[in-house]
C-alpha cells in the first residue's frame, strides 16, 4: 500500500546502508531514494552555503553576547533511535508525527530525526549543560517552495542549578509584560517552584530576544505566544515581523523534568528552543525557493562569497534565472486509506529536482457510490534550465504509471 516503502524495498532488499552503517529492513522501513541522495551531502560543511554562513554568524553572536557560556556542536548523523526522537521526549504513542506517513524510518528501531531535540539528552549525558546544536532533520511533508523533506535546525538549551538561578534574580523579578500575560495562560510543572521558573523564563526571553535582534535588526518587532510541546512546559513560540509578514521562528520552553537527563540533579531547571535555519536564511536573503539551498549552480553560492570575510554583510539574493513553469494535472479515484503524503513521496522519487509545487485542485466524493477522487496540479520548473514539454511529459507519465503500480490508484 505504501509506495515509497515498496520503492525502497525493491531497491535495497533486506539490508540498507545509511551513512556507512548497515541496518536490517523491516515493515517500518520507508526511506526513499530521493532522501538517500540527500543524506550524503552535508550542506553545513559547504563554506559558501548560506546555511553554514548563518551558523557561523549565530555562533559569533552567542560568543559575543554570552562569552564562554554555550558549547557549539554540529551533529552530522541524523540517525537516532525511535525512542530518542519520541519516547524520551514524552511524545505519546498515538502522536501523528510517529506515523510512517510523516517520518522516515530505517526500521522499527532507528529513524531519521525529525527535530534536533532528539539529540539533547545524549549531550546532557556527556556533561554539557549549555549548548547550541545544529544538524539536518527529516520529515515527510507537502511539496511547495518553502517545504522540503530535509531541512536544518538549530537547537539550544541551558540548564541551571537553583543557586545559579537565585543569583540571577532581579530585585523586582519583573518579566516583560507580554511574557507575563503568556505565562499566565499556562500551568507550571508540578513540583516546579514558580519563583525559579520565572527566572528561567526571564533568561530564555532575554537570550533569545537578543539573538533575534542580532539576526533581524535591533528594532525588529518580535512577539511571543503560548504553544504546546510534549517536552516543555510552559511553552512559547516566537514570531518576527519581517517584510510585512509575521513569521514563526522557533519553538521553546521550560524543559520537562523527565526530559532533563538522569545524570543531572533533579533540582535543576532549564530552557530549550528549536529553530529552522532555512526559514531564517530565506527571509534574511529573500531566497524564493527552498530547493535553491541544494543547487550546485555556482551562480547561487557565489552571491554569498562576501560573507566569508564579513558575516554581517546583508545579502539580498538576486534570482539568476526564472525559467518558465509547465503544469500537468494528476486525477485519480481512491479509497479512504489514501494518504496525501504518499503521493508527494512518490512524485519526489520520480524526479525531485524539477517539481516546484503539488497542489490539490479539486476533490469529490460520489454520494451514491462513496467513491472518492482527487485532482492535483503539479508545477514543473527547473532551477537550472528551461524544461521542454516532451521532458515533462516523460516525467509526468512515469508519475502516472507509478501511481497505478505502487499506490493502486485508478487514474482518471
Ligand atoms: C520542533 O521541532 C521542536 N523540537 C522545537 C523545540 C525545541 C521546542 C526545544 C521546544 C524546545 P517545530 O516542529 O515547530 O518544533 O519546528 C521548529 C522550527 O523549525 C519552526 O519554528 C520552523 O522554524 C522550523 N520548521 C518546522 N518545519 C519546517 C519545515 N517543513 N521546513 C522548514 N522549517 C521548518
Ligand atoms: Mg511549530
Amino acid at each position: 500500500m505504501i509506495g515509497a516503502r515498496r520503492l525502497y524495498q525493491t531497491a535495497c532488499k533486506s539490508q540498507v546502508q545509511v551513512l556507512g552503517r548497515t541496518y536490517e529492513v523491516d515493515s517500518m522501513s520507508n526511506i526513499s531514494n530521493s532522501i538517500a541522495e540527500k543524506l550524503n551531502r552535508k550542506l553545513l560543511n559547504e563554506t559558501l552555503s548560506p546555511l553554514s554562513l548563518l551558523c557561523r554568524r549565530i555562533q559569533g553572536h552567542f560568543e559575543q553576547a554570552h562569552p564562554g557560556q554555550f558549547e557549539f556542536i554540529q551533529d552530522d548523523n541524523p540517525v537516532v533511535r525511535v525512542t530518542q526522537n519520541f519516547d524520551e521526549l514524552l511524545i505519546p504513542p498515538s502522536h501523528p508525527s510517529r506515523s510512517p506517513h510523516d517520518s522516515y524510518y530505517i526500521n522499527r528501531e532507528f529513524m531519521l530525526r525529525t527535530h534536533m531535540t532528539a539529540n539533547e539528552r545524549e549531550i546532557m549525558a556527556s556533561g554539557v549543560r549549555s549548548f547550541l546544536l545544529v544538524g539536518d532533520v527529516y520529515r515527510r511533508d507537502e511539496i511547495d517552495t518553502s517545504h522540503l523533506p530535509v531541512f536544518h535546525q538549530l537547537e539550544g538549551a541551558r540548564i541551571f542549578t537553583p543557586d545559579e538561578l537565585l543569583k540571577m534574580e532581579r530585585p523586582l523579578g519583573k518579566l516583560n509584560s507580554h511574557m507575563e500575560a503568556e505565562l499566565g495562560k499556562q500551568a507550571l510543572q508540578i513540583d516546579h517552584d514558580p519563583r525559579l521558573v520565572r527566572i528561567v523564563i526571564q533568561n530564555l526571553y532575554e537570550t533569545l530576544e537578543g539573538f533575534m535582534r542580532s539576526l533581524f535588526g535591533r528594532s525588529s518587532q518580535i512577539r511571543w505566544q503560548e504553544t504546546y510541546f510534549p517536552f516543555t512546559q510552559p511553552s512559547f513560540e516566537a514570531e518576527v515581523y519581517f517584510n510585512d509578514k509575521w513569521l514563526e521562528i522557533f519553538g521553546s520552553g521550560v524543559l520537562q523534568k523527565q526530559v532533563i537527563h538522569d545524570s543531572i540533579d533533579k533540582s535543576n531547571l532549564g530552557w530549550a528552543f528549536g529553530m529552522g535555519l532555512e526559514r531564517v536564511a530565506m527571509v534574511l536573503h529573500q531566497i524564493p525557493d527552498i530547493r535553491l539551498f541544494w543547487t550546485t549552480d555556482p551562480r547561487f553560492h557565489d552571491q554569498f562569497r562576501s560573507q566569508l570575510t564579513n558575516l554581517d554583510q546583508p545579502i539580498i539574493f538576486s534570482p539568476f534565472s526564472k525559467y518558465p513553469p509547465i503544469y500537468r494535472d494528476l486525477s485519480f479515484y481512491h479509497d479512504s486509506s489514501f494518504q496525501p503524503n504518499e503521493i508527494f513521496e512518490l512524485i519526489r522519487n520520480v524526479d525531485a529536482n524539477v517539481i516546484e509545487n503539488v497542489q490539490l485542485l479539486d476533490e469529490y466524493t460520489n454520494p451514491k457510490t462513496n467513491q472518492m477522487s482527487k485532482c492535483y496540479r503539479i508545477t514543473y520548473r527547473s532551477m537550472e534550465c528551461t524544461l521542454t514539454d516532451s521532458h515533462v511529459n516523460e516525467i509526468h507519465s512515469s508519475i502516472r504509471q507509478a501511481s497505478q503500480s505502487l499506490l493502486n490508484l485508478q487514474l482518471r
